[in-house]
């Protein structure tokens, strides 16, 4: 069966408003779309003034099938914990402490970004092609559910951006702040540990936020990562695990 991967961009006096996507069937695009227009319209940011509505049809042969990553939640209650919570996952993946740091000092400096940054794990260099854009993941869904809901869910588009992303073989983790003023939950997802959704990664207000993803391979193969994060299409199933609650504490204890 035919799938399609439906796009949505809204902008005002050409600054970005709202940005979505979803892959639904064919009887399913209308609703999507319309919904995806009240989305450009009733955001906080403002009322878009430009929408651009993509609808692109997707074989189904091309769609690669991967699994929900599975969630904990940590209550971290402010940064400086938030920091402990992913320096601590980091040196689990055998990155040293001192650059354990620089990663999340790295990650708290980016603003305005489009994209993510990819960094090598081994040197901390950026590999991608750098500047502000860094690289959009696209064409990714969870199967079979359409959510229509008129405002974005941040958890629910963040684990799906974070399966894909994690799935690919060079890449060990992906760390991501909001970078709405509202939000201040972020994460760390790692193949490792799953996906950890981390309390209090900012103060409410704050205007920074962005994603790196941590590479671990060869030079050579960057490129093929940048196309399966910017081409592959993905859907995600859900295996409906229940997600963990720790305290802080509690993760110390699991982690140390
Ligand atoms: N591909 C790569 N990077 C992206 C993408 C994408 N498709 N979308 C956003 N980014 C980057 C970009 O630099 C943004 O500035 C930054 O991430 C933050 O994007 O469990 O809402 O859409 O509750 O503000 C985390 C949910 C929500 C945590 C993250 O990010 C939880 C979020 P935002
Ligand atoms: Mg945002």
């Amino acid at each position: 069966m035919d799938l399609y991967s439906v796009k949505m961009r809204g902008s005002k006096a050409e600054e970005h408003i709202s940005g979505a996507e979803k892959i639904v069937k064919e009887k399913e695009i209308s609703k999507v779309v319309e919904s995806f227009v009240n989305r450009a319209f009733i955001h906080k940011k403002g009322k878009s003034d430009f929408i651009n509505i993509k609808i692109e049809k997707i074989d189904e042969k091309e769609i690669k099938y991967i699994d929900k990553i599975k969630v904990t939640s940590v209550k971290s209650a402010n940064k400086k914990e938030a920091k402990e919570v992913m320096i601590t996952i980091l040196k689990k993946l055998d990155i040293d402490e001192e650059r354990a740091i620089k990663i999340v000092e790295e990650l708290y400096k980016i603003k305005n970004m489009r994209g993510a940054k990819i960094l090598d794990v081994e040197n901390l260099k950026r590999v991608d092609t750098g500047g502000k854009r860094g690289v959009r993941v696209t064409f990714m869904d969870e199967k079979e559910k359409v959510d229509l809901s008129e405002s974005k869910n941040h958890f629910l588009e963040a684990i799906i951006l974070a399966s894909k992303v994690i799935n690919y073989k060079n890449i060990i983790g992906e760390l991501c702040i909001s970078d709405d003023l509202d939000y201040t939950t972020g994460y760390i997802a790692t193949k490792k540990f799953g996906y950890i959704r981390i309390e209090n990664i900012k103060k409410l207000g704050e205007d920074f936020g962005g994603r790196i993803f941590l590479y671990r391979g060869k030079k050579e193969e960057v490129h093929e990562a940048i196309q399966y994060l910017e081409k592959q299409k993905v859907l995600v199933i859900d295996k409906s695990e229940n997600e963990r609650i720790l305290s802080m504490d509690a993760f110390r204890e699991e982690r140390n």
